[in-house]
């Protein structure tokens, strides 16, 4: 998101700036975008196609490549059905705007209920949430942080990760101004980040129990409202049980489960009430454990009770210029689905299409009936990132078949039979057509490729359709189909994007402009490649919320699925205080690390090691540990061993560590990450524990044994 400057002779890049002219970055960058250079040109990334003979790898023309994989593919739903056949779709897909753009359609023409992503390990309780209360999978407000006087956020770094569903560049930059336009930010979470260092106050909450501490706090908010006999906007509907239904969940009560004093509840509830421009937010940390689901409920409860949905400073939807929310059904992503189908052996239940992550492995390594016998990842890495990474990657090995869309061999590609490798970022198109929709400012930028490809490449949207064709053709599909595809090909991203633009909100039908008044189109993209600014958020309800299946649009402040749901957080609510609680481990992000890759830049790994497990001092001194001591960590499903860092700014009783190290597995060809030391948080978190509503995956609080190494040998 944001705006490049690169410095280049030819296709060697000399250097990456911050762009000053970009109306959305303004010359800020952070260390991932300077390094676009180093990865594009790293010697590990994959510029063939390569196919496994054996133990070797051997290069391999892009026209057999496609064939194989497409035979692969067709062979395995021919013999065992079209749900044999599974997809993983990985994150960095929602940053490439061709990925995007054509990953449906292949998804499509695949015809397999085994579908996966990385949603289900990340901000699938969001899109639940807002898929039962606005109606639309994607309506995830974002908080208006540049116009906020007061801002509590639970379970989100975003000083280093550029906010989640709040994108934005110079987060501390944003963070000091709310400071100093004498706002207050107010941070939740158990460890002191580099956020919290940010902040007005920061206090420690015990992991998972988040929903404890926001039923609390929307009570008090109920409770407030009630006082003062306000009303809320017509379009909400839902409020009237909610007072008896949050009732057990008094502050005395939450204090108790969340290790957060029952006065800081009620003044945060108070804050939220009275001030005029106010939002809470959660992320990750609220996201992956045992309540997410609740937690993205309760987060939209609270904005609506606070009277800070829909305002300025408050919780808002974005208007992005190519809109895959409110656009033509043909360019958006729908509105969602849910529990349309379940997952064959825990019965979890689908959303948007998709299955849980958690649930992949053992649909691999469980026979019977509907077994995955062979897998298409793209853009993913789910041996590092999805719970029990030993497990599947045990899986992925008895796999019939194994395509990969990725230019790295890494974790889980090494399991391939054919790894297809797209072209690098700076060899395609950019337009964020996902993060525009989740950013604190409406903006729109296009970005050409700046260089060149020539025949024997392919970009990822070129692969997929290349696919999703022989597919087609393998299985003799009519020829209307074949045309379809064809035409959209023709079209290519660039054509789509148009299209989205003109059909867009600020096209030619919409009524909106840009701050110079003045409509969008790809033509005026192009004259202005440092992007154009649509201006501040806007209050958009209820024309913006999704239209039910009656034709009304409202918001649902008490879907039924959620609020069936709070017996089991009452009785987490009522659980024995337990004395001896061991260790829980959660995760971090860190500023040069981007989830389990970029690791084999130079620049972004070199310096301090990052993957060390913090511990409280009290931690380390009860079992006898000493700074950077190499410690072994096992949990239910497995061991690691990490060295240790002794920081009080993590709460006692909780460990932490980054996801995506632990490059050292066989087969790996990623020269410089090999070397760099640490191991996968995810050999220990526990495919088998997830959020019960949604399926996410739980990678917080994973209760885990720690010993120093020397010891236990
Ligand atoms: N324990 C723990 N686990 C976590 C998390 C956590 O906080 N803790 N975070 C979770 C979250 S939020 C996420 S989003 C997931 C991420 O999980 P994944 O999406 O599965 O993995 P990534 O690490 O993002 O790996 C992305 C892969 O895409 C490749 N790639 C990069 N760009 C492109 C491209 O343009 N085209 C193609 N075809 N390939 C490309 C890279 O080489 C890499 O192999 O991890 C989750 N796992
Ligand atoms: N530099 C960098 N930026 C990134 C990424 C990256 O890898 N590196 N990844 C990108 C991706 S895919 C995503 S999804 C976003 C995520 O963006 P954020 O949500 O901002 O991500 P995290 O830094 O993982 O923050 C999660 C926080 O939750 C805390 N936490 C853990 N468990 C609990 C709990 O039970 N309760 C509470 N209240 N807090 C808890 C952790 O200590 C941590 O500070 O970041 C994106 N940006
Ligand atoms: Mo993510």
């Amino acid at each position: 998101m944001c705006g490049l400057e690169v410095e280049h002779d030819g296709e060697r890049v000399l250097r990456i700036r911050g762009d000053a002219h970009d109306p959305f970055s303004k010359g800020y960058v952070c260390p991932k975008g300077t390094q676009l250079g180093a990865l594009h040109e790293d010697p590990d990334r994959l510029r063939a196609p390569i196919r496994k003979r054996g133990e070797e790898w051997e290069e391999i023309g892009w026209e057999e490549a496609l064939d194989e994989a497409a035979s692969i593919i067709h062979r395995t739903q021919e013999k065992h059905g079209a749900d044999s056949v599974a997809s993983y779709l990985g994150n960095p897909n929602v940053h490439n705007y061709g990925a995007m753009l054509y990953g449906p359609d292949f998804l499509r023409a695949l015809g397999s209920r085994n579908r996966f992503s990385a949603t289900s390990v990340d901000q699938l309780p969001h899109m639940l949430a807002a898929y039962l209360m606005f109606g639309h999978q994607l309506l995830m407000p974002v908080p208006d942080i540049d116009r906020t006087d007061y801002m509590v956020i639970l379970g989100a770094n975003p000083v280093v990760s550029n906010g989640s569903i709040m994108s934005a560049p110079d987060m501390k930059g944003r963070l000091a101004e709310v400071r100093g336009r004498g706002g207050e930010v107010i941070v939740f979470d158990p460890r002191k980040t580099e956020t919290a260092a940010q902040a007005s106050a920061h206090h420690f909450i015990r992991p998972g129990t988040d929903a404890h501490l926001l039923a609390a706090i929307a009570g008090e908010l109920l409770r407030l409202s009630t006082n003062d006999g306000s009303a809320y906007a017509s379009y909400v509907r839902g409020v009237e049980p909610l007072a008896r239904l949050f009732a057990p969940w008094t502050p005395a009560a939450a204090a108790r489960v969340t290790g957060v004093d029952a006065s800081v509840i009620e003044d945060v509830a108070r804050n939220l009430y009275t001030r005029e421009r106010a939002v809470c937010y959660g992320r990750l940390g609220v996201c992956v454990q045992a309540f997410g689901a609740t937690c993205g409920w309760l987060l939209n409860v609270i904005n609506v009770l606070g009277r800070n949905l829909d305002r300025p400073g408050g919780a808002m939807f974005t208007l992005p210029a190519f809109d895959i929310i409110g656009g033509p059904r043909a360019l958006g992503l729908g509105r969602g689905s849910f529990g349309r189908w379940k997952s064959r052996i825990r019965e979890l239940p689908e959303f948007g299409g998709e299955l849980p992550a958690a649930t992949l492995a053992e649909e691999i390594d469980t026979p019977g009936d509907g077994q995955i016998r062979a897998l298409v990842t793209i853009a993913g890495n789910p041996v590092l990132s999805t719970p029990n990474g030993r497990r599947l990657e045990r899986g992925l090995e008895s796999l019939d078949g194994m395509v990969s869309v990725d230019f790295y061999l890494n974790e889980t590609t090494r399991h391939a039979s054919v790894i297809l490798p797209p072209t690098s970022p700076l060899e395609h198109g950019h337009y964020d057509v996902a993060f525009h929709a989740l950013a604190v400012r409406n903006t729109a930028r296009y970005s050409p490729p700046l260089f060149p490809v020539n025949s024997s490449q392919r970009h990822d949207w070129q692969i997929l359709s290349g696919l999703e064709s022989r597919l087609l053709r393998l299985r003799g599909a009519p020829a209307r189909a074949r045309v379809e595809t064809q035409g959209r090909r023709l079209l290519q991203p660039e054509g789509i994007l148009s299209l989205g633009l003109h059909c867009g909100p600020y096209g030619l039908k919409g009524s909106g402009r840009d701050v110079d008044g003045r409509r969008l189109s790809m033509r005026r993209l192009r004259q202005a490649p440092h992007g154009v600014d649509l201006g501040p958020l806007r209050s958009s309800l209820p024309e913006r919320l999704g239209r039910r299946s009656g034709g009304e649009r409202y918001i649902d402040l008490c879907p039924d699925v959620l609020r069936a749901d709070l017996d089991r957080l009452k009785r987490d609510l009522e659980r024995p205080a337990d004395k001896n609680r061991g260790l829980v481990l959660i995760g971090r992000r860190e500023l040069r690390s981007n989830n389990s890759w970029m690791h084999n830049i130079p620049r972004l790994t070199s310096g301090a090691p990052r993957c060390r497990l913090k511990i409280h001092p009290e931690d380390a001194k009860d079992r006898g540990l000493r700074a950077e001591e190499l410690v072994e960590v096992e949990s239910r499903v497995g061991k690691i061993e990490v060295r240790i860092e002794i920081d009080d700014a993590i709460m006692p009783g909780v460990v932490s560590l980054p996801h995506g190290y632990g490059h050292q597995r066989d087969g790996v060809r990623l020269g410089v990450a090999q070397a760099l030391e640490g191991a996968s948080a995810n050999d220990l978190t526990d495919e088998s524990v997830v959020d019960q509503v949604s399926g996410n995956a739980v990678l917080s609080g994973v209760p885990v044994d720690i010993r120093r190494v020397e010891a236990s040998v």
